[in-house]
């Protein structure tokens, strides 16, 4: 991936306030204050299309997919996998058969590990991480190197929150057999170079799985453009439903493994000596889905195209450029991810305050930020903390927000210091 981070005298014309009018939470209160909601990397907020069209579903076309010939069932189905071809086309990925839905980032990890990674990785072999992944891009791989006997080895970081890339070229031995790589770090910010560490991988014929739970909602993502093997994401960080997710698979290598979960529609004829899978993606499909969350994902990124990603993403970097400075004013505050190229996440310690204590003060403000290790515990001990304040942002975030949290920060200085 290139930079993204835009100049700051890019024009950015986003009309904030219009956006806002589409996300009815943003006029609730909390403590009687106006609610500002930072903690948007946990989870984004949803605009009306969306809640809408979860809405319309269970009202008018409630019905199982991919099994009935009524009429609500066809139709059902038909919205179900219409929703299949947009994220398609979202993600720029060759086909249909190439996207998998499941209940969000973990499961798609998890279903990788499971079927490719049990499939491929054998004893002796080696699976590479970084030093910044998610737990849900650690455990799932830590299961498998434990059943297996396969190694786990690190790409380290710098203080900056930067991936040393020269160290992770040095890590291929003809042992390794997978990458698995966090796009954009939840508690760091940092953007990694995923296309370039794709090539690299390749050039040793070492596929690539790219962790993208908080990229897709602020840049735009091209799998056919970053070529790597696996690409996972979830719906609610980026102003969809919660329980759907995607696992972007190249179609080869979602041929070749075996089932994930065994089921219903993910078969083709069962009998009790043998049963036979369905094509592709259903094999990797067991069960009825979240038809509700998958129709309403569809109207998710109609919501986001129709705004479109590089605006949201110049808009959100601008805003990104304006807090950081911002808090960097506040005496005693520390950025904890500095890289070059970050997305939208803030994270920071302020002296003599404990990161729960910033959160519950801010909370009392109105101000909804996450604090802890944001669930990924080696980036704290690396940086020699037990948690951080994160203050993630979203499309409809906007400056004045940042000005009432950088003034109630004065605040929690003044109580604590
Ligand atoms: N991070 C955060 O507050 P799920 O829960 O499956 O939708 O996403 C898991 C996940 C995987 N990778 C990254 C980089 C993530 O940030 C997350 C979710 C949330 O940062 C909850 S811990």
């Amino acid at each position: 991936m290139t930079a993204v981070v835009p100049q700051v005298d890019q024009p950015v014309f986003l009309d904030v306030d219009s956006v806002r009018e589409d996300f009815p939470i943003l006029k609730e209160h909390v403590h009687g204050k106006p609610l500002i909601y930072f903690d948007n990397g946990a989870t984004s907020q949803k605009p009306i299309p969306v809640i809408e069209a979860m809405h319309r579903y269970y009202l008018q076309e409630n019905s199982n997919i991919h099994r009935g010939v009524h009429l609500l069932s066809t139709q059902a189905t038909i919205a179900y996998e219409q929703a299949r071809s947009k994220v398609k086309s979202f993600i720029n990925a060759g086909s249909e058969n190439e996207v998998v839905f499941v209940r969000g980032t973990t499961e798609a990890i998890n279903l990788v590990a499971q079927t490719y990674g049990r499939q491929n990785v054998k004893s002796g072999d080696e699976i590479i991480l970084t030093a910044m992944e998610h737990h849900s891009n650690i455990v799932p791989w830590q299961l498998l190197a434990k059943q297996n006997g396969a190694t786990i080895k690190v790409v380290p970081m710098t203080d900056q929150g930067e991936l040393i890339i020269d160290e992770y070229e040095k890590m291929f031995t003809p042992r390794t057999r997978l990458v698995a790589v966090v796009h954009v770090s939840n508690s760091l910010g940092t953007v990694n170079p995923v296309h370039h560490m794709v090539e690299i991988a390749h050039r040793h014929g070492v596929p690539v799985l790219v962790d993208g739970a908080q990229a897709v909602q602020h840049m735009p993502v091209d799998m056919r453009a970053m070529q790597c093997d696996f690409y996972a994401f979830s719906a609610h960080k980026m102003y969809g439903p919660t329980g759907v997710g995607i696992l972007y698979g190249r179609e080869e290598l979602l041929q070749d493994m075996p089932p994930y979960q065994g089921g219903g529609d993910m078969i083709r004829s069962v009998s009790f000596e043998e049963t036979t899978f369905n094509e592709l993606p259903y094999k990797f499909e067991a069960g009825t889905p979240n038809i509700s969350g998958g129709i309403a994902f569809d109207a998710t990124i109609d919501y986001v195209n129709q705004i479109g990603m590089h605006r949201i993403m110049a808009y959100e970097n601008a805003l990104m450029r304006y807090a950081t400075e911002s808090l960097l004013n506040i005496p005693g505050l520390r950025i904890i991810g500095t890289a070059k190229t970050k997305a939208s996440v803030i994270s920071f310690v302020l002296d003599g305050v404990h990161p729960h204590d910033v959160g519950t003060f801010l909370d009392l403000e109105g101000i909804a930020i996450r604090t802890g290790h944001h669930c990924t515990q080696p980036v704290m001990t690396f940086f020699g903390i037990p948690a951080t304040s994160r203050v993630s942002l979203a499309l409809y975030n906007k400056k004045e927000e940042i000005d009432v949290l950088v003034e109630a920060l004065h605040k929690v200085r003044k109580t604590f210091g």
